[in-house]
């Protein structure tokens, strides 16, 4: 059968401190993402790009939030437009845009998975957790909020109502380095998995994910992989306007790409927080289309063919 993915662009940059994320789904293009997994062998439809009309501005008790209206129309359109895309193709990938917007696309998959009768997974790789809830976050990004949406953790009104929460012992997080009080008591509590860069300087990244692909396998899970530029270390990836040191290496990221493929696994992909406008001449456009490819099966032997 063929494998077939669509590129869905979200275009979200409120819910970041900085302009620029705007730019991401068509940095991905011009990086030639669509082009290089069809020559992998995927069936690829670029669906463009969503957008959301002009908000009227909405309060919250929490002062620090901003653009509160624009976040809630995202992840509603986002939603939808996720659960779409995971009943039709078999890996959507969803283009960032600020990682708000995967409040949205896993509110959709997880749908999806329902419908099926099977428990979703998701594997968080970022330097932050994104815990917070709407009365915690102190910076009032809202890109700080999705996992603990997703998980059901707290009131999220006026975010649209979650009818699937996530299953926090099916989460799997990787390149933590960054977590806010708040969100440290939501990890202790929930005791959802946080495998952070001291982990994977101990005992390497594979250990981790295979024991997590383990454990997706024998439930006869559908895994989504969430993937915020910022995981990888700054020096690699300037592109995203929450650079923390220290994070995951160029091989590091590969092989968990390249191990996620083999598995056979992934349903679904969050590309986020990518800011052009912070790139080096397309550097880490040209990465995170490449890790992409890894996913989708790119392997050395491939290249070497095609420069022989
Ligand atoms: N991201 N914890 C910080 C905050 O402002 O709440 C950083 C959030 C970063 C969000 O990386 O997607
Ligand atoms: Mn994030
Ligand atoms: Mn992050
Ligand atoms: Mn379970």
């Amino acid at each position: 059968m063929m494998k077939t993915t669509c590129i869905l662009g979200a275009p979200i940059q409120t819910g970041a401190s900085q302009p620029g994320c705007v730019m991401g789904p068509q940095s991905l293009r011009t990086a030639g993402l669509p082009q290089i997994l069809t020559e992998l062998g995927w069936q690829v439809e670029d669906r463009g790009d969503l957008s959301i009309p002009s908000q009227a501005p909405q309060s919250y008790p929490n002062p620090a939030i901003h653009d509160l209206a624009e976040t809630c129309a995202w992840i509603g359109l986002l939603s939808r437009h996720a659960y779409e895309a995971a009943r039709d193709f078999t890996l959507p990938i969803f283009i960032g845009g600020d990682h708000s917007m995967s409040a949205g696309t896993i509110a959709g998959v997880a749908r999806r998975a329902a419908e099926l009768g099977r428990p979703l997974f998701v594997l968080w790789l970022d330097a932050h957790p994104d815990l917070h809830r709407l009365d915690t976050t102190t910076s009032g990004n809202l890109h700080g909020t999705p996992m603990a949406y997703a998980c059901g953790l707290g009131d999220f009104l006026p975010y649209p109502p979650n009818a699937h929460p996530l299953d926090p012992r099916h989460v799997c997080m990787m390149g933590i380095r960054s977590v806010d009080r708040a969100e440290a008591a939501r990890i202790l509590e929930t005791g959802i998995e946080v495998n952070d860069m001291r982990v994977l300087d101990e005992t390497g990244v594979l250990a981790p994910l295979k024991a997590f692909l383990a454990r997706v396998e024998a439930a006869n899970g559908l895994l989504h992989v969430s993937f915020d530029v910022d995981f990888l270390d700054p020096g690699i990836a300037p592109a995203v306007g929450t650079t923390v040191p220290g994070g995951a290496t160029f091989r590091e990221a590969h092989l968990i790409m390249e191990t996620l493929g083999d598995s056979g696994l992934v349903r679904s992909l969050d590309l986020v927080e990518l800011n052009p406008f912070l790139d080096e001449r397309g550097r880490t456009a040209r990465l995170i289309s490449d890790l992409t490819a890894s996913l989708f099966g790119r392997r050395v032997l491939d290249r070497m063919t095609r420069s022989l």
